[in-house]
Formats: structure tokens, sequence, C-alpha cells
């Protein structure tokens, strides 16, 4: 079957440079986009075998590599006869290159009043070389739209990847990554890495993942939190990483991973407005260049296409407006008991309680001013109390997009004596934290900042229905391979 994607929506990663390799003198894309220029020329092109099909003097292969499909056109009189019978013979998914002439394909038949497709343009191969035979049956169709169970897909990751519409999830996974870091270089920040073995819990001390550090127990960081913080200490004054988080959490759930990749900012002289604010422009930037960049374009089309197949209703992507909706967490608990929902205040808000306040908020708002005993050690608390519980209230907040959260941030508590009563507590040993107190004891600058989960968003962005499907090879508590 000839995928809709190669038809309707010719891959534009081949408008950009592309510099001739060892195995292939153009790419795949590039014949079909530049396939006029290139007419009676000479090409050298590898890919996958996707099929073969024809029999003894002929043979038509759908060849693919990671800008688009071409047939590559085999003639006995061209390619001689051993050569013909071998790639007949081939498997599917094995990788050939072949060398030959660009030449136009023979316009499809089209009925009256439909539209004309746009010239098509295929390889007359006169050599073939094998590089590497795929052993069949293979585990899992590459081109075919018969639904495969997640688990059989992550098995075989590398096969599943091959498949149009999960590589582009991933190309959209790099894109969306490059627009979090135009938006917040464009606002003066800069990226950064903190250490990722650590000593010290960060977000609570029973989800860690301990390792031995030589003869020293330590940790696979849960957030980059303190580092950042210190960051701001250090007057680095506006940082950012990208960088993977570990949680010991037993979740199984659609959007729980034990690693996952953190998206965080710290930003000095600034309070949980200023980088709420920061996170909504960012979003904004993300949602608009992935609607007006037609390469991004193309892999939500190749996306869709797939969701046709499986009968599901194509994704959209909606520019949010700015500012997004603020819900106060008092607010939001008072919605959720209109609504029917069970909850008290200084409860946490779970995903069934998110669901009513979805209803009304379907895409992204932030829940701003949580419960200070709902937030970490590290929050800022509002002054004074809420007046009308008594209880006191706390510079965090979180950014859901319908019932997901995606985002928790807030401003941070800078006073060091404050700080020490945070942690007594919270049941935690001021001294243990020694290390980042004591980035608190020669001046700090008032700040802020935020982390946000870059499966969850991606999640939200491509309709994917678990957050495994974001990650190349994801670690839940059953997967450690591959
Ligand atoms: P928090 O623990 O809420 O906050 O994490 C921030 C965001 O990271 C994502 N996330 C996860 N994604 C997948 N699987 C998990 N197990 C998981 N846990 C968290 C979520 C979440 O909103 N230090 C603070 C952030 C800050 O205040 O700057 C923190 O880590 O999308």
């Amino acid at each position: 079957m000839k995928r809709m994607v190669d038809v309707l929506h010719p891959n534009p990663r081949t408008m950009a440079t592309w510099v001739p390799t060892a195995y292939r003198t153009h790419t795949l894309g590039e014949i079909q986009q530049r396939g006029s220029e290139l007419l009676d020329q000479e090409v050298t092109v590898s890919g996958f075998m996707e099929a073969n099909r024809g029999k003894g003097a002929i043979c038509f292969v759908d060849l693919r590599d990671g800008t688009g499909t071409t047939q590559v056109f085999l003639k006995k009189d061209n390619i001689g006869e051993d050569e013909l019978d071998m790639v007949q013979r081939m498997t599917r998914e094995s990788t050939l290159q072949f060398t030959g002439i660009v030449s136009q394909k023979r316009p499809p038949k089209v009925k009256e009043g439909e539209p004309v497709p746009p010239p098509a343009y295929e390889v007359i191969a006169s050599s073939v070389h094998v590089i590497a035979r795929a052993e069949a049956p293979l585990p899992l169709g590459v081109t075919d739209t018969v639904h495969v169970a997640l688990d059989t897909r992550l098995d075989n990751r590398f096969l599943d990847l091959r498949r149009t519409h999960v590589n582009a999830m991933f190309h959209l996974r790099g894109k969306i990554l490059q627009y979090g870091r135009e938006a917040l270089i464009q606002e003066g920040f800069f990226e950064t890495h903190t250490p990722k073995i650590v000593a010290t819990a960060t977000e609570g001390g029973t989800d860690l993942f301990p390792m031995m550090y030589f003869d020293t127990p330590a940790f696979l960081n849960q957030s980059p939190q303190l580092y950042k913080q210190l960051c701001m200490s250090g007057g680095l004054e506006r940082v950012f990483e990208v960088g993977p988080a570990f949680r010991a959490e037993k979740h199984d759930t659609y959007r729980h991973l034990n690693e996952f990749i953190s998206f965080d900012i710290e930003c000095s002289w600034a309070n949980d407005e200023d980088v709420m604010g920061v996170l909504e422009r960012m979003i904004h930037h993300m949602w608009k260049s992935v609607a007006e960049d037609a390469e991004s374009q193309a892999y939500i089309h190749a996306i869709n296409d797939y969701r046709a197949t499986q009968g599901e209703e194509p994704i959209e992507v909606i520019v949010p407006e700015l500012p997004f909706p603020r819900l106060s967490y008092c607010d939001a608990i008072e919605t959720i008991q209109r609504k029917g929902g069970t909850i008290e205040w200084g409860d946490d808000i779970d995903a069934e309680n998110s669901d009513l306040l979805a209803e009304d908020l379907p895409q992204f708002y932030f829940l701003p001013r949580w419960p200070m005993d709902l937030k970490p050690f590290y929050i800022h608390h509002v002054e004074g109390e809420d007046g009308s519980t008594g209880r006191q209230l706390s510079r965090g907040f979180d950014l859901n997009f319908g019932r997901d959260e995606l985002t928790s941030g807030g401003q941070r508590e800078h006073r060091m004596d404050v700080l020490i009563e945070n942690l007594k507590a919270m049941d935690l040993n001021p001294e243990e934290f020694e290390f980042y107190v004591a980035g608190f004891r020669h001046g700090v600058p008032p700040h802020a900042g935020w982390g946000l989960g870059v499966e969850r968003i991606l999640m939200k962005l491509t309709g994917a229905k678990n957050v495994r499907e974001t990650v190349l090879f994801p670690r839940d508590r059953r997967r450690v391979s591959p």
C-alpha cells in the first residue's frame, strides 16, 4: 500500500542541505522533491526495502530512507539476471544500495474531476549492493497498519521506529525541545547541566534509586532542583536544563515513568507569576512553531494518517491564547465540590477530580497557590494566611493540560532561617542538606522556576494515550531493557 504521507505531504526535511555521504549521493526525499532537476542523472541511493514486486525480467522495489520513499525499477537488460534474481528474493526491510538514473514515473490514471497528483520520480537501477539482509519473519510489520500491542512494539523498538508515524513522533520530540530552547534563549536563559549522581533526596525521601559511588552510598537524582537553585546563588540568573530525572515510584500508569526528561528553568529576581509567564510564552512558541513549520506539520500529518487507519480522530494543534487561564487551588477545590467530586481543602487533586476541572478547562491552565503542606520544603510561603481557612498557602503552582499535570514550579524560599524551618517541618535533617543550605548563607537573590515533563507535553501534542509512546526506550517498573 502506498502511504498517504509520501503522496500528500512530501517531506520538507529534504529542503535542508544534505551533503552526499559514502553510501548515497542523494536522499530519497530529495529525488521526489528535486526530481525534475535530477532527470537523467546518475544517483546512488540507499535504504530499507519495504516491498518488491514483479517476476521474470523486471522488478519494482519500494525503498525507504529517513526522508521518504522512492521506487527503484530493475530490468534484466540493465542490471543482469543474477542481480535481478537476488533482489526478487530479497527479504523485506533489508538495506540495499542502488545506483541508477532518475526518471519520471508514468503518471497514474485519474478519473475525470479528480486532482492530478504531482509528478513522481523513480530510479532505474544499473547496479545493486546488498548492505544487510533482514532475517525473516519480522517480529513486527513496518508498513502494515495492523494494531500491535505496545509491549510488542517496545520489545522490538528498533523496528517500531521504522514505522512512519512512530518515526514522526521522535522528530516532533526533537522539534519541541528545539522550540523550547529557542523561546528561553530569546528571554536570556542559557542551557546548563547539573549532576545526576547525588548524595541526598531532592523531591522527597522514598522514591530514590540507590547506587554505590565507589565506597559511598549515593542516588540517581530525582530532579535538578537543588543544584539549579545553587546556580541562582552563584549569580547565573537565568538557567535551563533538559536532562533525565529518576524516580523509583511504583506507579504503573499511562503517565508515569521511572526515568523521564525534565525541562527545568530557574530564574533570579523573579516570583511565581513571573516564571508562569516564561512557561506560557514558551509553550505558546512551541505550539505556534509546530502549527507554522512545514516540517513539524509533515510529522503531525504522518501521525494523523496513521490515526485515520485506526479509526481515530486527527489531532489538531490549537495554538493556545495568552495568558493561560489561572484557577487558584482554593477555587479548584470549590469547583470540584460544586461538581460533586469528593475532595477537602488540603487534599491533592487526583486525576479523577482533575477531570471535573478539565470539563471547563480542556487545554492548558495554571493551578497557582497550593497549600504549603502539599508542596516541597523549597517552596516560598504566601505571606499571611488564607482568610477563609486560616491555612498556609504557598507560591507553588502546577500547569495542567486537561486532566494531566505537565509542570510544577514556584517561587523558592530564599531566607535561610525559614528554609531550615521548612526542612525540619517536613521531617528532613538540615545537616544532610548542608551543601544546599550553604548556598543561602552568603546572600542569594529571590528566585523561582519550574520543571516540565517532556514526555507529558509530547503526549498532549501528539494525542498519545501513553507516555511510553513518546520515549525511545522507556524505563518503567517492568522494563529496563531494551
Ligand atoms: P515534579 O516532581 O512535579 O516537580 O516534576 C515536574 C514535572 O515532571 C513530570 N514528572 C513525571 N513525568 C513522568 N513520570 C514521572 N514519574 C514524573 N514525575 C514528574 C511531570 C511534572 O509536572 N523540582 C520540581 C519542579 C520545580 O519546582 O522546578 C519537580 O521536580 O510533568
